[in-house]
C-alpha cells in the first residue's frame, strides 16, 4: 500500500496525464481525450514502474516494448512519453496534432522517440505486439544460453473496444494462444464505449471468454484507479510464462469529467473550455492554467530516467558478460540487432540455366531461398497455410511453436491479415526479416498490414504466388485482376513482378537489400521458360525496375513492348513475329515500375525512347500503365475477372497472344 503522500503525488502524476490530453485536444481543436484520460492510471504504472524502458536510448534493444493499438488515445502516449524523459517537449505537446510536430494525431514509429509503432487503424497494434512477442520468442531461443538471457522482454499493448471487434485481433490472439507468447500482456480497455454510443448496440462478446477460448490467461481489474490492481494483475501475468494474458480492465471514458464521462462525446472532440475547468476541479487539479504541470508530478515521471539508465546499465553488463562467454554468438547477436546483413551473402543467389530455370517463378523464388537461408538466419516466416503452393519453407529447418522457438519456418494458419501484422511487430522489433506467402489475390486480405509496413517503412517481404490468370482452373475467385495496380499505388511498396527464374534470383536481391519498406514478389504458378541470357540482356537489369531484354536489330526501334513476369515470353514471341514482317521491335522487361520511376530521366528515355510508340502487355488491370505507354500507345490487359478453365485457353480468349500483340502493333504503327 502507497502512504497517503505518496498515494497523492501517484494521483497528481495520473491527473497530469489527464490534463494534457484535455489541453491538448482542446488547443488542437482535435482528437480523443477520454481514452487518455481513462486510461491514465494503467500508462502510469507502466511507465513509471512496470515496463523496463530508458527514456535516454529509446532503442535499447532489450526494452519492454509498450503498444497503444487504441491510437486514437495517442496523447495518452505521447503525455506518458514526455513526462518520463523522451525527447519531447512541453511544447511538442502544445502542438498536438499541428504541421511538422512531433505529436501527429496517431502515434508514428520513427517520428516520435518511444512510439513503438505506427497505429490508428484499429487492431493492428494488438497484432504488432504479437509479432514483436514472437521476435522476442525466437531471438530469446536463438541466442539466451544457461545463466545468459541477453534477450528477455515483455509485449504490452493497450487495446479498445475497437481493436477487439477488429478481426485482425481475433487471428491474432489465436495466433498468438496457439504459440503460447508468455510473456505477452495486453489490457482490454473496456470502457463500454464506441463513437457510436454503447458497445452493446453492436456487440455482445464475452471477450473474457473469447481470449480464455484462445488459450490465454484472462485476468480482470474491476477499477483502473486502483493501482493495487494493476500491480497484481501484472504479477500474476508474469508469473504465467506459459500463456499470453489479457487483463481485462474496466474504466470510465473521459474519467473525471462530470458532464462526458461514459459518453461518446468524450471520445473524439474537445470537451470544451468549460468542461475542462470543471473537471479540473472534480479531479482537485490546483491550476486552470493549461498545460500546466505541476513540478512534483514531473519529477516524479522522471524517476523513469534514472531507473531506465540502471535497467540499461544492468543489461550492458550482462552483455559483457555473454560477449565474453560466447563471443561468436554476441557478434551474431550484435549484428542481427544492429540491422546489418550477413558477410557475403549476395554470392549465394542462384543463377539459372537450362538444366533448372525452366520453372515457375514460384519454383525459382522457392529455390532462391532456400540458397540464402543457410546465410540469413534473420530471414524468417512461412505462408498462410499455403507453403506447399507459394514454397516458403525453408527445407530441413525447424517450425516456430511453443515447443521450438528457436524455429524459423512458421505456420500462419489462414490469417493473412495478421500475418501481414505480426510480421510488421517482428520487423519493428529488430533483429529479423520477416516474409510471408499467400495467393497474389488475398494480398486484399492483409492489405492494411502492407500499408502500414510501407508507412513505417519497414523491410517485410511478400511472397504472392498464383499471380494471374495463368493460375486456370481455380477461376475468377483466386484470380488476381486488378491486384498489381492496387499494389503499386501504395506508396514506399516495391512490387516486383520477375519474367524468369534469374530475374527472380535479383527480385529476391532487391528486396533483401530493400531495408527501408516492404517489398512484394509477385510470382507465377505456371511454369516460365527461362530467357536466354546469352542472347538478352542479363537479369541484373532488373535492378533498374526496367531494362531493354531483346532490342530491335539494326536501327532505332519501330515500336517497345513492354511487360513483366509471364507475359514477358508473348512479348519475345511477338518481337520475332514482328521482325519477320518487317517491323523491329524491342522488348523491354519491367519487373518494377518503382524502381524504374525512382530512375534518371536519361535512364528511362533510353529505355523507352520518346517518340516511338509502346505497347504494354500484362494480365492484369491496365490502370497502371499509361503512365509508361503514354495516350499514343496501347495496353494489353485485362478490365474484367478471370474465367475457370486450363489456362492457355484462358490467355488465348483474353487476348493475352503473341498473334494479338502482333495485331495491335500494326494498328499502332500505322496510325
Ligand atoms: C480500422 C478502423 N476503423 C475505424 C476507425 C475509426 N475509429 C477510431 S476510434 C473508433 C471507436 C473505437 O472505440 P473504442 O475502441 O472503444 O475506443 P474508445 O471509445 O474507448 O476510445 C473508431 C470507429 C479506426 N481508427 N480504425
Amino acid at each position: 500500500m502507497a502512504s497517503p503522500a505518496d498515494a497523492d503525488l501517484q494521483l497528481l502524476a495520473i491527473n497530469t496525464v489527464r490534463t494534457l490530453a484535455m489541453d491538448a485536444v482542446q488547443a488542437a481543436d482535435s482528437g480523443h481525450p477520454g481514452t487518455p484520460m481513462a486510461l491514465a492510471p494503467l500508462a502510469y504504472a507502466l511507465y513509471t514502474k512496470h515496463a523496463r524502458h530508458n527514456p535516454a536510448d529509446p532503442h535499447w534493444a532489450n526494452r519492454d516494448r509498450v503498444v497503444l493499438s487504441a491510437g486514437h488515445a495517442s496523447m495518452l502516449l505521447y503525455a506518458s512519453l514526455y513526462l518520463s524523459g523522451y525527447e519531447l517537449t512541453l511544447d511538442d505537446i502544445k502542438q498536438f496534432r499541428q504541421w511538422g510536430s512531433k505529436t501527429p494525431g496517431h502515434p508514428e514509429v520513427g517520428h516520435t522517440p518511444g512510439v513503438e509503432t505506427t497505429t490508428g487503424p484499429l487492431g493492428q497494434g494488438v497484432a504488432n505486439a504479437v509479432g514483436m512477442a514472437v521476435a522476442e520468442k525466437h531471438l530469446a531461443a536463438t541466442f539466451n544460453r544457461d545463466g545468459h538471457a541477453i534477450v528477455d522482454h515483455y509485449t504490452y499493448f493497450i487495446a479498445g473496444d475497437g481493436c477487439l471487434m477488429e478481426g485482425i485481433s481475433h487471428e491474432a490472439a489465436s495466433f498468438a494462444g496457439h504459440q503460447k507468447l508468455g510473456k505477452l500482456i495486453g489490457f482490454f480497455d473496456d470502457n463500454r464505449i464506441t463513437i457510436d454510443g454503447g458497445t452493446d448496440l453492436s456487440c455482445s462478446d464475452d471477450v473474457a471468454q473469447r481470449f480464455a477460448a484462445y488459450g490465454w490467461q484472462v485476468l480482470h481489474i474491476g477499477d483502473v484507479n486502483d493501482l493495487a490492481q494493476i500491480d497484481s494483475a501484472i504479477a500474476e501475468a508474469k508469473a504465467d510464462t506459459v500463456r499470453p494474458t489479457l487483463v481485462v480492465t474496466r474504466t470510465h471514458l473521459g474519467y473525471g469529467s462530470p458532464n462526458k464521462v461514459d459518453t461518446s462525446k468524450a471520445h473524439g472532440e474537445a470537451l470544451g473550455k468549460d468542461e475542462i475547468l470543471l473537471t479540473k476541479k472534480n479531479l482537485g487539479w490546483h491550476s486552470t492554467e493549461p498545460f500546466f504541470v505541476p513540478d512534483a508530478a514531473l519529477a516524479h515521471w522522471r524517476g523513469a530516467l534514472e531507473r531506465g539508465a540502471t535497467a540499461q546499465d544492468a543489461w550492458r553488463k550482462q552483455l559483457i558478460a555473454y560477449a565474453k562467454a560466447l563471443p561468436d554468438d554476441a557478434k551474431e547477436l550484435g549484428r542481427r540487432l544492429h540491422g546489418d546483413l550477413p558477410a557475403a551473402w549476395e554470392s549465394v543467389i542462384p543463377e539459372f540455366d537450362a538444366s533448372n530455370g525452366n520453372v515457375a517463378s514460384r519454383a525459382a523464388s522457392g529455390t532462391v531461398l532456400n540458397a540464402v537461408a543457410p546465410r540469413f538466419p534473420e530471414l524468417i516466416g512461412g505462408s498462410a497455410d499455403l507453403a506447399g503452393s507459394n514454397l516458403t519453407t525453408v527445407k530441413g529447418a525447424p517450425f516456430f511453436s511453443a515447443a521450438v522457438p528457436a524455429g524459423r519456418n512458421f505456420h500462419f494458419g489462414i490469417r493473412e491479415h495478421a500475418m501481414g501484422a505480426v510480421m510488421n511487430g517482428m520487423a519493428l522489433h529488430g533483429g529479423i526479416i520477416p516474409y510471408g506467402g499467400t495467393f497474389l489475390v488475398f494480398a486484399d486480405y492483409m492489405r492494411p498490414a502492407i500499408r502500414l509496413a510501407a508507412l513505417m517503412r519497414q523491410q517485410v517481404i511478400y511472397v504472392f504466388t498464383h499471380d494471374s490468370i495463368g493460375l486456370g482452373e481455380d477461376g475468377p475467385t483466386h484470380q488476381p485482376v486488378e491486384h498489381l495496380t492496387s499494389l503499386r499505388c501504395i506508396p514506399n511498396l516495391l512490387v516486383l513482378r520477375p519474367a524468369d527464374a534469374n530475374e527472380t534470383a535479383e527480385a529476391w536481391r532487391i528486396a533483401l537489400r530493400h531495408r527501408t519498406g516492404p517489398s512484394a514478389l509477385v510470382l507465377t504458378r505456371q511454369k516460365l521458360p527461362l530467357i536466354d541470357r546469352a542472347s538478352h540482356a542479363p537479369a541484373s537489369g532488373a535492378q533498374r525496375g526496367a531494362y531493354v531484354l531483346a532490342d530491335a536489330a539494326g536501327a532505332a526501334p519501330d515500336v517497345v513492348l513492354v511487360a513483366t513476369g509471364s507475359e514477358i515470353e508473348l512479348a519475345l514471341k511477338a518481337r520475332a513475329v514482328l521482325a519477320g514482317g518487317g517491323i523491329q521491335a524491342r522488348v523491354v522487361s519491367m519487373p518494377s515500375m518503382e524502381l524504374f520511376a525512382a530512375e534518371s530521366p536519361e535512364y528511362q528515355r533510353s529505355v523507352l525512347p520518346p517518340g516511338i510508340k509502346r505497347v504494354a502487355i500484362e494480365a492484369a488491370h491496365p490502370m497502371s500503365w499509361h503512365r509508361w505507354v503514354g495516350a499514343d500507345g496501347a495496353v494489353i490487359g485485362i478490365e474484367t475477372f478471370g474465367s475457370s478453365a486450363p489456362y492457355q485457353r484462358i490467355y488465348a480468349e483474353y487476348g493475352l497472344t503473341a498473334e494479338h500483340i502482333v495485331e495491335t502493333v500494326k494498328g499502332l504503327v500505322a496510325r
